[in-house]
C-alpha cells in the first residue's frame, strides 16, 4: 500500500480492507452535505450509497475535512458532521482547510480523487462530476484536471446536469481521460439515460471497467478513468423534459442577476419544481446505482 501523507488520517477499517485485498470504493462529502441535496435527502444518500458497497462485500471510504484533519473512511458516528458542512473543498482548498483548521470541509470530487489516491484507494463513486459550463467555456471545474491526474476509476452518471456535456467530453479528451459508457453508446446526462453525445468507449460490464483500469497501470500509464453509467431505468426523467427545465431555469437565473455560486442551487431548485419533485429521488437512485457499479470494479481490481 502506498503511504499517505502523514496529514491524512485514513480509517482503521478502510487500511484493513486495502492490506488485506478487499474492495474500498471512496466517496465525496459535498453530494451528503446540504450543498449537494437537501435535507433529509442527503442523509438518505448517504445510507443508500453505503449500504449498496457493503452489500457488495465493500468497504465505503467517506472523504471529508474534519477539524483541519483530511480524512479517508470515518466512523459511522461522524457521518451526520458531513450533512451541515459549512464550506466546499477542492482539491486546491485541502491546503487552506488545514492550515486553517476547516471545522468541516465537503470534499469535491477533485479532492476526493486527491485523498482516495494518497490513501491507495482505487475506485471513487459519485452522483455527477464538474465539467464545463454552458455558456462559458472558460469555466471548467477543477474536477477534470483530477481526473486526469490522480490514478483512480471513477464512477458516475454523467456531469453536472446543465452543464455543457459535449465540451465535457472533448475536455476529456484532451486531458487524456479514457472514458467509457456502462451498457451505454450515449454520454448519460444525470437525470436522463442519454444527452446526444456519443461516449467514447462503450464497455458492457464492470469486469471490463477493471481490465482496462488494470491495463492502464501495466501499462505504466498514470491517470484516472471515468466509468459512465445511466440513471436505472424507473427513476430516469426524460430528456427532452429536462432539457427544456434547464433552459428555462439557466435563463431565469440570468434574470435575476444570479451569478456564481448562487446559480446552482437556484437553478437546481427551479428543475425540481419543473419536474414535480422527480429530482431528488432520481438523484439517490443514480447515486446509489453508481456505488454498486463501483463495488464490483473495486472486487474485481481486487480479484486481479
Ligand atoms: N454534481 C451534482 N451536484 C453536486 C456536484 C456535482 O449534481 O453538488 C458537486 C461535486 O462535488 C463536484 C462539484 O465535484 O459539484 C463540482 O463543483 P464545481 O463545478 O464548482 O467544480
Ligand atoms: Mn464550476
Amino acid at each position: 500500500m502506498t503511504s499517505p501523507s502523514p496529514l491524512i488520517v485514513v480509517s482503521d477499517a478502510v487500511q484493513a480492507a486495502l492490506q488485506e485485498g478487499r474492495p474500498v470504493v471512496a466517496l465525496e462529502s459535498t453530494i451528503f452535505s446540504h450543498l449537494g441535496l437537501p435535507s433529509p435527502a442527503n442523509e438518505e444518500a448517504l445510507s443508500r450509497c453505503i449500504a449498496a458497497i457493503e452489500d457488495g462485500g465493500g468497504v465505503a471510504a467517506i472523504t471529508v475535512v474534519l477539524d483541519g484533519v483530511p480524512r479517508v473512511g470515518l466512523d459511522p458516528s461522524e457521518h451526520h458532521r458531513i450533512l451541515g458542512a459549512a464550506n466546499k473543498a477542492a482539491e486546491r482548498e485541502l491546503p487552506v482547510a488545514v492550515a486553517a483548521g476547516w471545522p468541516v470541509g465537503a470534499t469535491t470530487v477533485s479532492a476526493s480523487l486527491f485523498l482516495a489516491a494518497q490513501a491507495g484507494v482505487r475506485v471513487f463513486a459519485t452522483g455527477g462530476i464538474g465539467g464545463v459550463h454552458r455558456g462559458d467555456a472558460n469555466d471548467v471545474s477543477a474536477d477534470l484536471g483530477a481526473l486526469a491526474e490522480h490514478s483512480v476509476v471513477t464512477v458516475c452518471a454523467g456531469a453536472k446536469n446543465f452543464l455543457d456535456l459535449a465540451r465535457t467530453v472533448e475536455h476529456l479528451e484532451t486531458l487524456g481521460v479514457p472514458v467509457l459508457g456502462l451498457q451505454t453508446d450515449d454520454f448519460p446526462a444525470f437525470y436522463a439515460r442519454t444527452s446526444g453525445v456519443a461516449v467514447p468507449q462503450r464497455i458492457e460490464s464492470a469486469a471490463e471497467a477493471a481490465a482496462i483500469a488494470d491495463a492502464q497501470h501495466r501499462l505504466g500509464r498514470s491517470g484516472g478513468i471515468l466509468v459512465t453509467v445511466p440513471i436505472p431505468e424507473p427513476d430516469a426523467i426524460d430528456a427532452e423534459v429536462i432539457d427544456t427545465a434547464i433552459e428555462t431555469a439557466l435563463a431565469e437565473a440570468e434574470d435575476a442577476g444570479l451569478v456564481g455560486a448562487a446559480v446552482t442551487p437556484a437553478v437546481l431548485s427551479a428543475i425540481g419544481n419543473a419536474t414535480g419533485g422527480a429530482t431528488v429521488p432520481a438523484n439517490l437512485a443514480l447515486a446509489e446505482n453508481n456505488a454498486r457499479v463501483a463495488v464490483e470494479i473495486a472486487a474485481a481490481l481486487a480479484a486481479s
